[in-house]
């Protein structure tokens, strides 16, 4: 375990990052702090999709041919590293999806409007990114199920001291999130899937955020359902997982009809395949999902704990020198309580005239409701402008973010 930065190779890390070398309008090298939107690809990864399309391009599960072949032998160890990347049990409990929002949706759609019924109850909490929440709102209502809410406290936490009263025998469900994509909060996904289970409720966690900083282990706490996507874990876009442990997958109905996902079809009716075909209907993102395999191996080959350990520490640099800045205010908890993600805002500045004043200075941030309005109504705020960092970031970076943020208030002319 690193004990400072000098103990973490930034330099060969950087090096496996092409993009990150180039330099932006006016001479500015990029400095890229939008992670949490999707993460930068190690040359491994693209290397591994160009030779996916240069050698072996052929549709999986179907050719009854070498290529064929090939690629679906790659596809299915792409699922083993990810089965092995959670600590699942078996690699048909891993679903490639197009990303956390569709996993999600399968989780809604196939189980929720399967097994909700009217008087059930579906917790949810205002920190949730709207892919975690939305499709809970059309289960609940397609079924007549009801959502119920856990508040946060004034930090950005989840507020447990009403859990005893919210969480009954009535809850079928607890979605949450296991890293808020705003306020880093990191959850206690351990009491809440406990909690679940002891009133017969199960848990689906939404791991868009956790999953490429923080270990994952299906099996300890016991999750049901966990939702990924492979962009923010430094593989390609267009591919992500759902996890559920196998008898849900049983259970629960296919979301999307089609190819691949059928035993048998009939002019009238149909059977389904087992999963995880189940789940796959159509030709599934299968160069993605072997890029994604690349992005696992890669960061395995770092170390997730030694990279969590880096962006915490370049996490809490951030934190001590932004929050010195005059007028600004970082969201969310203490920086001990979260991931290497900050939104703040700075008395005088829009979020989208701060972003676009940081971007003149090659420092790349997001500014807006980042797909959680009800938060940002909590906050009272329309909008944030959030920095989040990788293990790709250095120091510099971080001091580069915050005089830029300096440089913002002087063009305002802010005291
Ligand atoms: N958050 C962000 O900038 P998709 O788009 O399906 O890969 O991921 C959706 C999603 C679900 N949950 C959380 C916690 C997320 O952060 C995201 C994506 C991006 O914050 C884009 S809005």
């Amino acid at each position: 375990m690193t004990t400072n930065f000098t103990d973490f190779d930034i330099e060969a890390v950087r090096r496996d990052f092409p993009i990150l070398q180039q330099r932006l309008s006016g001479d500015m090298p990029l400095v890229y702090l939008d992670t949490a939107a999707t993460a930068q690809k190690p040359r491994c990864v693209v290397a591994k999709v160009v030779e996916c399309y240069e050698q072996y391009n052929s549709n999986v599960h179907r050719g009854i041919h070498q290529l064929g072949d090939r690629m679906t032998t790659e596809l299915e160890s792409a699922r083993e590293k990810v089965q092995r990347f959670i600590g699942a049990n078996e690699p048909d409990e891993i679903v490639f999806t197009s990303g956390t929002t569709m996993s999600l949706n399968i989780v809604a759609h196939g189980w929720g409007r399967k097994f909700l019924r009217p008087g059930d109850e579906v917790l949810v909490n205002p920190m949730e990114h709207h892919a975690n929440l939305v499709p809970w709102q059309l289960a609940a209502a397609a079924t007549g199920a009801t959502l119920r809410y856990i508040p946060l406290t004034a930090d950005g936490r989840l507020d447990l001291s009403q859990l005893d009263e919210l969480l009954t025998r009535k809850t079928k469900l607890i979605a949450v999130t296991a890293m808020s994509n705003v306020l880093g909060t990191i959850n206690p996904i351990d009491e809440l899937a406990r909690r679940a289970h002891d009133v017969g409720a199960l848990i689906c966690v939404d791991g868009a955020q956790s999953v490429p900083h923080a270990l994952t282990n299906v099996r300890s706490p016991q999750i049901d359902f966990l939702a990924f996507s492979g962009h923010k874990l430094y593989g390609p876009t267009g591919v992500g997982v759902l996890y559920a442990r196998r008898q849900l997958l049983e259970a629960m109905d296919p979301f999307l009809a089609g190819g691949h996902m059928i035993r048998e079809v009939f002019l009238d009716s149909s059977t389904w395949a087992d999963p995880p075909a189940k789940f796959e209907a159509g030709t599934c993102p299968f160069i993605q999902a072997v890029g994604m395999g690349a992005a696992i191996d890669y960061v395995n080959s770092i170390g997730l704990a030694k990279i969590g350990h880096y962006e915490h520490l370049l996490s809490v640099q951030a934190h001590e020198k932004l929050s010195q800045v005059p007028g600004v205010k970082i969201h969310g908890p203490a920086v001990e309580h979260k991931g290497a993600i900050l939104s703040f805002t700075v008395d005088g500045v829009h979020p989208h005239d701060l972003s676009d004043l940081l971007d003149r200075r090659g420092v790349a941030i997001r500014a807006g409701h980042h797909c959680t309005m009800p938060l940002h109504e909590l906050l009272n705020l329309t909008a944030t402008a959030r920095a989040s960092l990788a293990f790709y970031n250095t120091p510099a970076e971080v001091d580069a973010l915050v005089e830029a943020v300096q440089g913002a208030r002087r063009v305002f002319r802010l005291k």
